[in-house]
């Protein structure tokens, strides 16, 4: 079946989907909040259902909540599936995730409204809880999806508060009955934002986005002694929370020996957190993350070597949890060119990328070809409220995804 080439999908629309999922969980600075299983994601989740169904979609809802939107083809053998996330960190912006599924809808709007029936179906996917800000690891909806985690594995998880997942996914009504991965994927590929800055410094245009890097996820639990911050002579102190700062400073260093070697530490605790008291307990996060799988493997290695010297030296307890491990990814090469042509059919400029953040399509990469493509963001900021991409790229990146598809679709 041939389509034209002059497919293009509705603009104006994709910017008031967006527009108005941005308003569910609006943080009045710009952003959005969302986290896996709040209410706040049960009601994006619930528009997100009322668009598909308008769309006419066969909308299913899998154990771990994943939501499936089906267009049906003139074949029903594997699908072309496309997608991302509608669950934010507690600063999320208003398009990391929700551009993809949301241009997901639109790529299916636009084929229907052209009377066009691709030869194979095509799936909108959001995946639960990609973010893994409350939940963790990341990416979970499609870790399970793909068959990288099972549904039992993942429901024991809680949030800092002591909830349980299976519990909240209940809570929502997105418990559903469909198995994980009921739909056999033909291609995937997910439109995202960039989330850094080198589209926007190269003066905007697509990124082609061949590959992820690897990402290791550890918590440090460190257990001293409370004691008196005056009376205390330095020497008996058993300080939780100086080695827990001994550890990010030495997680910074990393980055500036290892090449291409990011770390952050995006959570810490102390108890009982009294400006007098030697901390008796500090909980911290760190996230390493490399396109190399062995210069991470190091980077984690000389971590836990440095954690477990300074916790002697300290004379305090230490326990190290993994909370999310996820080796580098390299997308497929004949999708990757596929969407290099399509931008160029669309006279954008394009070039290739590896993705400094994590998506669900590097575990779908373990299950079929799988593809991303970025747009600009201005400055790069993202996780952010003042995360920002223009018009005109939003549009740009979905049209890119429509003849991607489309190619996919038939070919
Ligand atoms: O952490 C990440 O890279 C993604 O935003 N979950
Ligand atoms: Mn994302
Ligand atoms: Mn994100």
């Amino acid at each position: 079946m041939t389509h034209p080439t002059n497919l293009r999908i509705a603009g104006d629309r994709l910017l008031w989907r967006l527009e108005t999922l941005a308003r569910i969980g609006d943080t009045g600075d710009g952003g959005c909040r969302r986290l896996a299983l709040s209410d706040e994601d049960r009601q994006g989740r619930d528009l997100l259902v009322s668009w598909m169904r308008e769309l006419g979609l066969d909308v299913r809802v899998d154990r771990i909540g994943n939501i499936v939107g089906i267009m049906a083809g003139e074949t029903d053998g594997p699908a072309v599936m496309l997608g991302s996330h509608i669950d934010t960190v507690a600063t999320g912006g208003r398009y990391d995730g929700a551009l993809g599924v949301l241009a997901g809808l639109e790529v299916v709007a636009a084929l229907k409204e052209a009377g066009i029936a691709p030869r194979r179906q095509i799936a909108v996917i959001a995946f639960t809880n990609e973010e893994g800000a409350r939940f963790q690891p990341d990416m979970m909806g499609s870790c399970v999806w793909t068959g990288a985690l099972s549904v039992n594995q993942v429901s024991a998880t809680r949030d800092r508060e002591g909830l349980g997942l299976a519990d909240e996914l209940k809570r929502i009504g997105y418990a559903g009955e469909a198995e994980p991965g009921f739909l056999e994927a033909h291609a995937y590929l997910e439109l995202h934002i960039e989330q850094g800055p080198i589209l926007d410094a190269e003066g905007g245009g697509i990124a082609a986005v061949v590959g992820v890097q690897a990402i290791t996820w550890l918590e440090f639990a460190l257990s001293g002694e409370a004691n008196h911050a005056g009376t205390t002579p330095m020497s008996y102190r058993r300080d939780a929370g100086y080695a827990a700062a001994r550890i990010i400073a030495f997680a910074r260093g990393l980055t500036r020996e290892i090449d291409g070697q990011v770390a952050n530490a995006g959570e810490i605790a102390f108890e009982p957190g009294n400006v007098n008291v030697v901390p008796r307990r500090a909980v911290l996060t760190i996230d390493i993350r490399n396109p190399d799988d062995s210069r991470l493997a190091e980077a984690e290695r000389r971590l836990r070597a440095f954690a477990e010297a300074i916790a002697a030296e300290e004379k305090v307890g230490l326990a190290i949890r993994e909370l999310a491990r996820f080796p580098a990814v390299r997308f497929d090469e004949r999708l990757a060119a596929s969407i290099e042509s399509a931008a160029r059919m669309l006279d954008l400029p394009v070039r290739r990328m590896v993705s400094g953040a994590g998506h669900d399509a590097q575990l779908m990469a373990r299950v079929a070809p799988s593809v991303m493509i970025f747009v600009p963001s201005v400055k790069g900021l993202s996780h952010n409220p003042a995360e920002y991409t223009a018009p005109h790229d939003l549009i740009a990146g979905a049209n890119v995804l429509l003849a991607a598809v489309l190619a996919a679709a038939d070919g």
